[in-house]
């Protein structure tokens, strides 16, 4: 059945974490939608209902969309009436804002624009790209008219509309949140946001595309810095020899306080990489959020140093490692602390005995995997062989290990699960 308040075809350029369930829930409400992405295993899974990676309700709801033939895939980018935009935007290694990706897709899909063409760019942003893009397609399209020479009834609407959606929690949150729609102009912001009522519940804020731009930066940056707050104090902890899990449980108590979890580091597509979209717009002024990023990158050396330090005690040491993942409960590992910390160890302490466990991942990273004194086993039999375990995700298949396996080891919980 047809959605009755979008009758338009919705492309959805990017089949990842954010465009994938994006694209289903669209389908799932009755949009025609067709999911674009350049890796030809993608479409071809997603063209047959199967997920390309897990991220809990995604199967279910994917070949849900699939049965009701709502949803179809290509390496094309089609001729639609709404085209939301969800490709990466990563740093370089000079921590530069690489948008190449953003900018291809508008190649694409400029020579398929048609008079009343919705463009919604969802992808996190520095500052001014939404503009940028715009520009790009009116130099590719001098036939049609955008926001930037028309203000009231362009043929094409450009807006930002961030994705706020939490890995784990994909599924609900992108029902759930508010959202913020930028557009170029209010009719911009008022057009895409027709699209977005289909499926969210959440309020909808609408504003202006460079503003919806930085307020997305705000929001990873501000949970960066607190995070690094929660980092560095487990570090101070560390140099006192005190529990900062119980330190930070203590200062919760009070009414204003509410300190993050200190952890192995930060990792993840966003919160490790949007900050310095901010400090390469304002490298002057973003002080606070440069050191945050700092801080956070630091901690998976000091969790090193710590793993190494305990190996120093045995002739030859073996050390279990538990967690891949960016996160607890995810099978991602971009920008993980612990698949740092794991290739740092291994290169280290070439003598040293690695054996690493993840229940969400079935084999190792190919950065990990030519490593002779690495090796992926069961938790258990890690656990049972080692000398140190260093716990580096929270996992939920760890918080429940019984504690008996670590009697007479030397633990390192970089998560305080075990406390
Ligand atoms: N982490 C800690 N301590 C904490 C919380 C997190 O060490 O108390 C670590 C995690 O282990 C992980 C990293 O920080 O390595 C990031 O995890 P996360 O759960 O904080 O965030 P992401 O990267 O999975 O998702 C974030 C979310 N942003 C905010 O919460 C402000 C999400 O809402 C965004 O949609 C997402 O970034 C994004 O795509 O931008």
């Amino acid at each position: 059945m047809a959605n009755p308040f979008y009758s338009g075809t919705v492309a959805v350029i990017g089949l990842g974490y954010i465009g994938l369930p994006t694209a289903v829930v669209l389908a799932s409400r009755g949009v025609r939608v067709i999911g674009v992405d350049l890796n030809p295993v993608t479409v071809e899974r997603v063209g047959r209902g199967e997920i390309p990676f897990f991220e809990p309700d995604l199967a279910t709801s994917l070949s849900g969309a699939v049965a009701l033939g709502n949803i179809s895939a290509t390496m094309e980018t089609p001729v639609a009436d709404a085209y939301i935009i969800a490709v990466p935007t990563p740093i370089t290694p000079d921590e530069q804002a690489d948008m190449s990706a953003v900018f291809a897709a508008a190649a694409a899909l400029a020579p398929q624009l048609r008079p009343g063409a919705i463009v919604v760019l969802e992808s996190t942003s520095p500052p001014g790209t939404t503009e940028e893009l715009s520009r790009t397609l009116a130099a590719a399209r001098p036939d049609l008219t955008f926001p930037d020479d028309v203000n009231d009834s362009p043929d094409i609407y450009i807006a930002h509309c961030p994705e706020r959606v939490l890995p784990g929690r994909l599924m609900v949150e992108l029902v759930e949140n508010n959202r913020v729609i930028g557009g170029l102009t209010p009719e911009c912001a008022e057009r895409a946001a027709e699209i977005y009522r289909v499926f969210c519940r959440g309020e909808i804020q609408l504003s202006d595309a460079t503003s919806a731009e930085m307020a997305k930066l705000a929001e990873n940056s501000y949970r960066d810095v607190n995070i690094a707050y929660a980092n560095e104090l487990s570090m101070i902890c560390d140099k006192l020899g005190l529990d900062v899990w119980e330190i930070v449980k203590m200062a919760n108590h009070h009414p204003r306080v509410n300190i993050l979890q200190p952890g192995p580091g930060v990792g993840g597509h966003c919160i490790a990489v949007d900050p310095w979209f901010l400090v390469g717009v304002a490298p002057e002024e973003a002080v606070l959020i440069r050191t945050a990023r700092m801080v956070n990158d630091g901690k998976p050396l000091h969790v090193v140093q710590q793993i190494r330090k305990s190996a120093g005690r045995f002739r030859e040491p073996v050390v279990a490692c538990l967690g891949l993942s960016y996160k607890a409960n995810v099978d991602d590992i971009r920008e993980s602390p612990a698949v740092e910390i794991v290739a740092a160890l291994a290169e280290q302490e070439p003598a040293t005995t690695i054996l690493v466990s993840d229940p969400m991942l079935s084999r190792l990273p190919a950065s990990l995997a030519s490593f002779p004194n690495l090796t992926l086993v069961k938790t258990q039999d890690a656990i049972a062989a080692a000398d140190i375990v260093a716990l580096l995700v929270d996992h939920n298949q760890f918080r429940t290990l019984s504690r008996k396996l670590l009697e007479g080891k030397v633990v390192l919980d970089t998560r305080g699960i075990w406390r």
